[in-house]
């Protein structure tokens, strides 16, 4: 019998079945595996049945169902399962055939197994998939990189899978060799840290500072989704807010303050630091979940300290409106920080990234999908070598609209003791980005008194480098100068 099946995915947990049966719905036909057997009968038999999913029961037998290149698709857990499967593969698959890895693993590791896969003659795609479960099964966003000989062969399954923008532009396009897709994506989930932390920190104000119920801060939410913060998260946030337990009571009140995470957050920061970008906002959003995690030391620690009295005077509808902008000001720096962290990886790592192509792909499908992701997009249309989004036109103005707001917010949060790292970095950074000097003169003084780590002047051109004998007691030798 002649192969038929157009693509395998391994690995039947909640993403995979979602992206089979909406491949099966554009007229691909899937062949279903995963590591305990027993699952791909219990697909078959319940959520494929009445498709033209196939099942099989072997790596052997997937493998026999397949069209030439073979294309299979991992949909597992990130790590040592990927390595796993892609050494029981290997034998089976001749050179030319693709291997796609669609969870969430590590660029890095994605970067070692596209150099692997190629050295044995096959082609490798590590991809992002955002869009959780109902993004799988009604159209993710999804970010491919790895080998670029093997994009002509997965894109048509990708593109007609994946979530659409209202001009029908898919969200997918091809993002770069080896790691980049992964790259993205992981970039991706830092953002979405991001937006998180900053609607809890907007849900904190309304909560403790001005007294508002959920019933009145879904009403809140409801009205901000309808202008610039319309989004995938403000409208979850929303409707969670209005959603009752068993007994009325709204649910979100009854849920234990403490954040779990997996990861992907925690890599965004690990890679910042590794390539010396600021990426404060994120940094601080990855911070505050280990924070909430820490509840019983938090609960002594409530015990011992007492702070000002959270409720704050004036108007409440002038304070919400501030909330707002003070939300859409970070937002918009915790975008400047990641795209500035995209900027730096491609420059590293010899990626020929597409900037507004990128906002393409997250404007629909996941978890950041918003408008103003269009606004990016606008932004890198207009100038593709745009190096800070904030001097793109339309967000400078933005920024400058919101500012007195985002600054009341802050100083406001700090006087009356409610926590809000994500709007108060953000508006650090935007000081520290927009100061032509520092005080960072005095810090490289620092350096160069306790280790000679010497220093350039403002009366001197860049590159020439001083020591002071700053004691007295020191000699003439410095340090050489490089920068981690
Ligand atoms: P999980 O991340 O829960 O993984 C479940 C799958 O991994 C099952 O098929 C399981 O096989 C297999 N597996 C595990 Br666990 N350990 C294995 C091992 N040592 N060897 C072989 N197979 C192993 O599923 P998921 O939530 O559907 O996510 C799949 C991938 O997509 C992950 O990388 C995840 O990070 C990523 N992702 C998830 C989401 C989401 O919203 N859930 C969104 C975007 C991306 P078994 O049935 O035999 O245990």
């Amino acid at each position: 019998m002649e192969p038929k099946a157009d693509i395998a995915v391994i690995g039947l947990a909640v993403m995979g079945q979602n992206l089979i049966l909406n491949m099966n719905d554009h007229g691909f036909t899937v062949v279903a595996y995963n590591r305990t057997v027993s699952k791909v009968d219990e697909f078959l038999a319940n959520e494929a049945k009445g498709t033209r999913v196939l099942g099989a029961h072997s790596i052997p037998e997937m493998v026999s169902l397949l069209k030439r290149p073979r294309r299979v698709m991992l949909m597992v857990k990130a790590g040592k399962a990927v390595d796993e499967f892609i050494e029981q593969l290997l034998p089976h698959l001749e050179p030319g055939d693709i291997i796609i890895d669609g969870g969430n693993s590590l660029y890095q590791d994605t970067m070692r197994r596209t150099a692997y896969v190629e050295s044995k003659g096959l082609l490798y795609i590590g991809t992002g998939v955002s869009g959780g479960e109902e993004g799988a099964r009604r159209g993710p966003s999804i970010m491919p990189g790895g080998s670029p000989a093997a994009w002509p062969h997965v894109k048509p399954i990708f593109q007609a899978i994946a979530a659409k923008v209202a001009d029908g532009s898919p969200c997918c396009d091809w993002v770069g060799e080896n790691g980049a897709g992964h790259f993205v994506k992981m970039t991706h989930n830092g953002i979405e840290y991001g937006d998180m932390q900053l609607i809890c920190e907007a849900y904190h104000l309304m909560k403790d500072g001005l007294g508002m119920t959920p019933d009145e801060m879904h009403q809140v939410f409801a009205e901000w989704n309808k202008g610039e913060l319309d989004s995938y998260l403000i409208e979850i946030t929303r409707d969670i807010l209005a959603f009752k337990d068993d007994d009325g009571a709204p649910l979100v009140d009854k849920i234990l303050d403490t954040a779990g995470q997996k990861g992907t957050g925690k890599w965004t920061v690990i890679a910042s630091q590794e390539m010396g970008i600021p990426i404060t906002l994120i940094a601080e959003a990855v911070y505050s979940r280990c924070i909430s995690a820490m509840k019983d030391e938090r609960v002594i620690a409530s015990q011992h300290f007492s702070g000002p009295k959270p409720r704050i005077a004036g108007d409440r509808q002038t304070f919400i409106n501030d909330i707002r902008k003070a939300l859409y000001a970070s937002k918009i720096i915790s975008y400047t920080q990641g795209y500035m962290l995209l900027r730096a990886a491609a420059q590293e790592y010899k990626w020929n990234l597409n900037y507004g192509g990128i906002a393409l792909m997250w404007r629909g499908g996941c978890i950041i999908r918003s408008v103003f992701l269009g606004k990016i997009k606008e932004a890198f249309d207009k100038n593709p070598q745009l190096t800070s989004l904030l001097l793109d036109p339309f967000f400078k103005k933005e920024i400058k609209r919101c500012a007195s707001s985002w600054r009341k917010v802050v100083a406001t949060a700090v006087r009356k003791g409610i926590p809000v790292p994500a709007f108060s970095t953000a508006l650090a950074f935007f000081d520290a980005f927009r100061s032509e000097r520092l005080p960072a003169n005095l810090l490289q003084a620092q350096r160069d008194y306790f280790g000679a780590h010497t220093y350039e002047r403002v009366d001197k051109p860049r590159g020439q480098f001083f020591h002071t004998n700053w004691t007295g007691r020191g000699g003439t030798t410095s340090a050489s100068t490089y920068t981690v």
